[in-house]
């Protein structure tokens, strides 16, 4: 398809979506109960990509070093960091596959089954072989200087999606393009305030340290809980690794320790479902004891539907849509976002039944 011709159709999609959300955003308060700042544009279908909520345009091609490049005519490998077994990153993965087909554009993926060693592995293979632009979700925060030293003599952009790294925006990468990892653990702290009047003892199933995703997230619920519910007490944490099987472990050591737990705050559904099996066992009824995860999974917001999670803040992992528009206004020599937060729903006992269709 012509350049020219897709763009006025890329165009003509976002504007739609852009208009749907600012239609959904006018029509209903989020399902959080808070104003509609995340208010994601819903379609029937229910599967939405993420959209941009915030992040002023700075970064371009002759301020980074690039090369002008017609994507439909470039490489693009995308490095995905955990493996496939957490419906996160199996969405995220085929939202990249389905956007490069889309654009007829040549993807090269590789998975570095959560060892963060392959990952770079990975990468410097996906150079190796060829990719003219990386696309990567990385599983650690630090440790990618290697990567980011080859693909600049290369003059390799590079977009991170999900996951942030502690390196320079527009020098060392072109753009992160991710959620509000802060404002998803406040948003679980409110809801862990309203399913217990803000009063009580709480446990928090952190995700794998080493990744801003884990520390954004526990600060943020932190923060919350002291501000908004004093009453509430963090009387455990302890890492369940972003894992469902971790998660069982962990909750089934924490009945035993603190046997008066009222709430549950899991970094991700995997472990909020991991602490829903460990009650099951225990023999807790639904709702006993409340639970509060991030993500959006299906299997999640079924949980909140049979009421053994509260609920649940959406972590939008659907980032081909994005990810390939910034690539593509970037190699043109336009400004792209440096910093791309996107808008996140959630899932409450108020909309989980009838939202079911748009987790993931
Ligand atoms: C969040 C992502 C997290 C998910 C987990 O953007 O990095 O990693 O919330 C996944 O499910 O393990």
């Amino acid at each position: 398809m012509k350049p020219l011709a897709r763009r006025l159709t890329a165009t003509t999609a976002l504007l739609t979506t852009l208009t749907l959300s600012l239609a959904c955003a006018k029509s209903e308060d989020d399902a959080d109960g808070t104003k509609p700042e995340s208010a994601n544009a819903r379609e029937n279908s229910g599967q939405v990509a993420a959209e941009p909520a915030k992040g002023a345009k700075t970064c371009t091609l002759a301020r980074y070093g690039g090369k002008k490049l017609d994507l439909d005519d470039a490489t693009v490998g995308f490095s995905q960091s955990e493996k496939e077994a957490n419906p996160f990153r199996i969405a995220e993965t085929a939202s990249l596959k389905a956007e490069a087909k889309k654009r007829g554009v040549e993807l090269l993926t590789a998975n570095a089954q959560s060892q963060f060693s392959k990952q770079i592995s990975d990468v410097q293979d996906l150079i190796a072989k060829g990719a003219d632009l990386l696309v990567i979700a990385p599983l650690n925060s630090d440790g990618w200087e290697p990567v980011l030293q080859r693909a600049a003599d290369k003059k390799i952009p590079i977009v991170t999606i999900d996951r942030k790294i502690n390196a320079r925006p527009c020098k060392d990468f072109v753009s992160f393009i991710g959620s509000d990892f802060v404002a998803q653990g406040r948003r679980a702290a409110d809801q862990v305030i309203k399913a217990t009047g803000g009063k009580g003892e709480v446990a928090i199933l952190l995700g794998t340290p080493g990744n801003n995703v884990t520390t954004e997230r526990t600060k943020g619920f932190r923060e919350r809980i002291k501000k908004k519910a004093p009453g509430l007490r963090v009387v455990f944490q302890q890492t369940g690794e972003f894992s469902r099987e971790k998660g069982q472990q962990v909750t089934e050591q924490l009945i035993q320790s603190e046997p008066g737990i009222d709430a549950v705050y899991a970094e991700n559904d995997e472990m909020g479902l991991g602490a829903v099996n460990a009650l099951k066992g225990a023999g807790k009824k639904p709702g006993e004891v409340k639970i509060v995860t991030v993500d959006g999974t299906r299997n999640a917001v079924r949980g909140v539907v049979d009421t053994w999670i509260h609920a649940v803040i959406e972590s939008n992992p659907r980032f081909g849509p994005l990810a390939f528009q910034t690539l593509e206004d970037f190699t043109r020599g336009e400004k792209v976002g440096q910093d791309i937060v996107i808008k996140d729903s959630a899932y409450t006992p108020a909309n989980a039944e009838r939202d079911l269709n748009k987790a993931y």
